[in-house]
């Protein structure tokens, strides 16, 4: 009979019945022979609660240990020996490595929001602990009935606002980092359609080519399945790029994660961002908006090379993208000048 009370039912205590006592009696002696059940029931739960606790703790540790992987380089293109980001890795989780200035702001941002997350969650977990055990029925039979503090009222309506707005003016700055391209080196319009990419170059001879993914069939050694497409997006490594966006019938995104860049495509609306590539390699991305039947049709292929490189390629790509009679193909967009002056500012 240690350890047992007359249950309580709406705050009132009641008599238990004698059947009710006889189970609560033969549940304790099976649980506790020596009488003292209560206490070795609490620390049989709580060795299984700490238990399962580190254990998750231990399965998260090797998440984010696994995430580091994502750094490794994978994949490539055929005769390429970039590296490529994009891909995917096996226990791949978290966020894409950074691959130039845009990306990397953005890993800073999420690292504050994570650790201010992380100290709100440990600081709940004290609090729930310390209720549960300071406050458990053999130790504080009678309970408070307090029900309003305004000291306290007031703590937890202010603090939970003064964190917002620490999160929310890096969060700020963050949005107008991506928003312009200061400085540009190069403009590129990407138009999304359904179900391909059309890129074009109007500071590099106005040509434009549109860029579909590799089918199954004729995927070659080291393309990627559902990633690889016939023509990248050719960009110069460690040049600001000015993106300006048009969608030709749907929306679309242009979505590249490691890079930092992620864009509607929207009809009759012309959106700007911009991303740098500090190194050359390739960069993958997607469409990641539900454009319609084919959307995963829509895979993006970012390949920075050095600028000589670059130069050489545009020089044959105004070949190569040259319409029959020798000028460049008409870019659907307007130029960039009309499409900059059309900008909401
Ligand atoms: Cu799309």
């Amino acid at each position: 009979m240690v350890g047992l009370r007359a249950p309580r039912f709406g705050g009132v205590a009641c008599r238990p019945s004698a059947a009710r006592l006889e189970i609560a009696t033969r549940a304790a002696r099976v649980v506790c022979p020596d009488g003292n059940g209560k206490r070795r029931v609490i620390g049989r739960w709580f060795a299984k609660a700490s238990g399962l606790a580190l254990g998750g703790l231990f399965s998260a540790c090797s998440l984010v240990g696994q995430a580091l992987a994502q750094n490794a380089p994978s994949g490539g293109i055929v005769g390429e020996t970039h590296s490529s980001i994009g891909a995917p890795t096996p226990w791949g989780v978290g966020l894409q490595p950074a691959a130039g200035p845009v990306k990397e702001a953005i890993h800073d941002f999420n690292t504050l929001v994570l650790w201010i997350i992380v100290a709100i969650t440990a600081f709940v977990l004290v609090l729930l602990a310390y209720v549960v055990f300071r406050f458990r029925e053999s130790a504080n039979p009678t309970p408070s009935r307090t029900s309003h503090n305004t000291m306290i009222e007031i703590a937890w309506t202010v603090v939970p606002v003064l964190i917002l707005v620490v999160i929310a003016i890096p969060s700020f700055r963050l949005i107008y980092f991506q928003d312009r391209a200061r400085d540009a080196d190069i403009t590129i319009n990407v138009q999304g359609r359904q179900w391909y990419w059309h890129y074009a170059y109007p500071d590099n001879g106005n040509f434009a080519f549109d860029s579909r993914p590799v089918p199954d069939e004729d995927l070659q050694p080291g393309q990627l399945r559902n990633l690889s497409v016939d023509e990248p997006l050719v960009i110069p490594a460690g040049k600001n790029v000015r993106v300006l966006t048009t969608g030709q019938d749907v929306i679309h995104s242009f979505f590249v994660p490691s890079l930092g860049v992620q864009k509607y495509t929207i009809p009759g609306r012309t959106l700007e961002t911009w991303f740098r590539a500090d190194h050359p390699g390739t960069y993958y991305g997607q469409c990641n908006q539900i454009c319609g039947t084919n959307h995963w049709f829509m895979p993006i292929q970012v390949q920075a090379v050095p600028e000589a490189e670059f130069q050489a390629w545009v020089a044959e790509a105004q070949k190569k993208y040259a319409q029959a009679d020798g000028r460049p193909a008409p870019v659907a967009a307007a130029t960039v000048a009309q499409q900059m002056a059309a900008l909401p500012r």
